[in-house]
């Protein structure tokens, strides 16, 4: 039997997962291949719903060019009981405190993905001003970073408020 670390006690793992995606992920697959893959954003997010489904798990996807309503679905995500977040806030990654105080607002737990390697590329796209905030980054990887982000997700416990389905019972600590 797989014993659980007690510091999961008590905790649940988290079940709905929000994917944001932010300016010009739309275009995904259409140009700049070499950088960003051939996969087209509805590929990329019917992949994550196919696995999200086969492990029980709800995940919404959500894609904006604009930062305000990328900020609105970040403050929705409260009410709406999502557990954790994965985000590629593409360019606003580099500029965004909006973003920023929005994820901090919400404090839900969230990865960051880049598809491409930003730290192999200019200078601006090195700084990211929702990194030091996230449970962890994916960068480089290309479309695959989201599923890896998906299972990283459905692994992650989260404090046992409203929407409680999987528990874990820790048996010994670790
Ligand atoms: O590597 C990533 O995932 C990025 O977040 C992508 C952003 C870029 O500004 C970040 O520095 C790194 C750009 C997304 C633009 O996506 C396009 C896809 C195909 C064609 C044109 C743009």
């Amino acid at each position: 039997m797989k014993t659980i670390p007690a510091r999961h006690k008590g905790k649940r793992l988290a079940k709905t997962i929000l994917v944001i995606n932010g300016p010009n992920l739309n275009l995904l697959g259409t140009r700049e291949t070499a950088i960003y893959g051939s996969q087209s954003l509805a590929d990329v997010e019917a992949a994550l719903g196919e696995e999200a489904r086969a492990r029980g798990l709800t995940v919404h996807c959500f894609q904006s060019n604009h930062e305000g309503a990328l900020i609105d679905r970040i403050q929705a995500a409260r009410s709406e009981g999502v557990d954790f977040i994965i985000i590629n806030a593409a360019a606003l990654t580099h500029t965004s405190i909006g973003l920023r105080d929005a994820l901090a607002g919400v404090a839900i737990p969230y990865v960051e993905v880049h598809i491409s390697n930003v730290h192999g590329r200019e200078d601006f796209r090195h700084v990211s001003l929702l990194a030091d905030r996230a449970v962890g980054t994916l960068v480089g990887l290309g479309t695959a970073g989201y599923r890896y982000a998906l299972d990283f997700a459905a692994n992650h416990t989260v404090a046992p408020a409203g929407g409680a389905t999987v528990w874990l019972a820790a048996k010994s600590s670790a």
